[in-house]
């Protein structure tokens, strides 16, 4: 084949004239119109002199023209990097620089910020707002509706996501073709995807799930979405009696159960609910069940390595687990200490080996030697354990990290800003439980000695440079950080005292 990952989702579908996007407006865009728009978006990418394998950054709203980017890039063989459009200024000049993208594509509001940080790092900036216009399909308008498919092969790369790290430096994890291709393709079968789905999607499309988890499946089956521009509980539940099925994170589905329209009647018509980001809770199982019928479908993924494990669509659904390694999917449960492989049952780090798993870290030959082992196997720094059953658990991590909301925060990457701030000596950040974001963010500051830092003061320097869902909800003063005798900051000491601040 001669672009795989291009050829199946997309070119597959040339000439049909089915839905494939559902807008809130009412109006619809074939699959016929898609292409015809990302080839011209192809087009004016290339006209631009981007060569096979050049990075196309893009901070954008959702539209389908947002999306048609992604298809463009695949189709002329460009490295696909979305960003979170919550980052400031500072977080993407860290992207645009360590990828070394050649087309920096942004909202027009951010352009004005962006043009020296381009010009600085010999990028290209064009613009495209979330109501699809802008100076990107300005050109393309002018260009053809057909490209010629640029040849690539599975290995080759499809797109870069950033994912932190526990040093607060973000790592571009390099995907190809064939990860994201084999996953789609599983994911279709595992979760019975067919042309007739009608996927409800509210999710973001700068990160795995929203793009390649339900986008890619989608496609890959044939099928349509709703394609709503973020998650509004209104919008939902007026759309959701026209779909089939939902991916979501757990955010979503708790606040739906809050919303007393939100009923069995209103859900009758769909096949599936799926979540994944975050730990669904048990409880969020139990009552959605009792409301709807359905019982909620748990995956588990990352960015680096798609999709890893599901619960079955046919048997049982079990709460609190994430199901069972999708096939082509090796996992195992290992000792930290040594790397050694543990029995069912026992607790250790949850490691996976398949084609789904990515090629490593973007020039960090060490961070990647780190996690990716030369057999293949990729240390998620997840802990979790295999059942009797086989069922996986996910029962902690082994790393520092938050997740907020589906939005993975670095506690690091906080901690650096703060510990910059006048009259902070140290600082150390915490997630605590949340009851709409499943966890949220809490800073504890060290004072420098005599001085009493200005949390107000410091929150606003904080924003300047992190995005709004990585801010703290609370910043709290103490005298000194708990510590181990090995002088590790103790943050299950900070998560006990201040876990219950945000409790209902
Ligand atoms: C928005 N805010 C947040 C978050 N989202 N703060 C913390 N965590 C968040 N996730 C900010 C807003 O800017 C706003 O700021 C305030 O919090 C309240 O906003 P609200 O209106 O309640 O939020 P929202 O706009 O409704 O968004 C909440 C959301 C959204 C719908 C849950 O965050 C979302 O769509 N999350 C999905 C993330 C996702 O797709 N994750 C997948 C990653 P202010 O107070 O200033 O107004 S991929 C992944 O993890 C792997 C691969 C996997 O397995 O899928
Ligand atoms: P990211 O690095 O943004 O791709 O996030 C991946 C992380 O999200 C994983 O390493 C897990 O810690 C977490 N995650 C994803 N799905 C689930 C789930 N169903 N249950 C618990 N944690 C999850």
């Amino acid at each position: 084949m001669a672009n795989p990952l291009y050829d199946t989702l997309f070119g597959a579908h040339a000439g049909a004239t089915t839905p494939f996007l559902h807008l809130p407006d009412g109006s619809v865009w074939t699959h016929q119109d898609f292409l015809e728009t990302t080839a011209r978006f192809a087009h004016a990418i290339t006209d631009l002199g981007l060569k096979p394998g050049d990075r196309v950054a893009a901070q954008i709203e959702k539209s389908p023209q947002a999306l048609a980017l992604y298809a463009a890039c695949a189709q002329a063989g460009l490295v696909f990097l979305p960003l979170n459009t919550g980052y400031t200024v500072d977080e993407l000049t860290y992207f645009i620089d360590n990828s070394g993208a050649a087309l920096v594509v942004c909202d027009l509001a951010k352009k004005e910020g962006l043009t020296p940080v381009a010009t600085n790092l010999n990028a290209q900036i064009e613009t495209l707002g979330a109501d699809g216009q802008g100076s990107l399909p300005d050109m393309a308008a002018k260009a053809s509706g057909s490209f010629d498919t640029v040849p690539r092969s599975a290995d080759d790369l499809a797109a870069f996501l950033y994912t932190s790290g526990t040093t607060g430096r973000s790592k571009g994890a390099m995907l190809t073709q064939a990860n994201l291709l084999s996953n789609a393709e599983t994911l279709v079968e595992e979760w019975r995807f067919t042309e007739d789905d009608v996927l409800l999607h509210a999710l973001p499309i700068f990160h795995t799930h929203g793009l390649f988890v339900a986008t890619n499946t989608v496609l890959a089956a044939g099928g349509s979405m709703i394609f709503l521009p973020k998650f509004d509980a209104d919008q939902v539940i007026d759309w959701l009696p026209k779909a089939t099925s939902m991916m979501g994170v757990p955010t979503f589905y708790t606040r739906l159960l809050d919303d007393a329209r939100f009923t069995q009647d209103l859900a009758a018509h769909m096949r599936l609910f799926i979540s994944g980001s975050a730990p669904l809770l048990a409880e969020t199982h139990v009552q959605f069940e009792g409301r709807t019928g359905h019982r909620i479908l748990e995956r588990y993924g990352m960015t680096e390595t798609n999709m890893n494990t599901s619960n079955p669509y046919e048997g049982e659904r079990r709460a609190g687990t994430v199901g069972f390694p999708l096939p082509g999917v090796e996992l195992k449960i290992t000792d930290p200490a040594d790397g050694h492989t543990l029995a069912d049952g026992e607790v250790g780090q949850i490691e996976v080996r398949g084609a789904n798993v990515f090629k490593g870290y973007w020039q960090m030959p060490e961070k990647t030697a780190a996690e990716l082992r030369e057999d293949g196997f990729f240390i998620t720094g997840d802990l979790g354990k295999v059942d009797e059953d086989g069922y996986v658990h996910i029962v902690g991590r082994n790393k520092d990290l938050i997740i907020s909301g589906g939005y993975n925060i670095y506690p690091k990457e906080i901690e650096l800003v703060l510990d910059e701030q006048p009259g902070v000596l140290e600082s150390a950040v915490i997630g605590v439980p949340h009851p709409d974001f499943g966890e949220t963010v809490v800073g504890v500051l060290v004072p420098a000695a005599g001085q009493t830092p200005d949390t107000d003061a410091i929150m606003e320097a904080v924003k300047a440079s992190l995005a709004r869902f990585k801010h703290p909800r609370k910043l709290v003063v103490l005298d000194a950080l708990p510590r181990n005798t090995m002088g590790k900051v103790q943050k299950n000491i900070l998560r006990d005292q201040y876990g219950g601040m945000f409790a209902e």
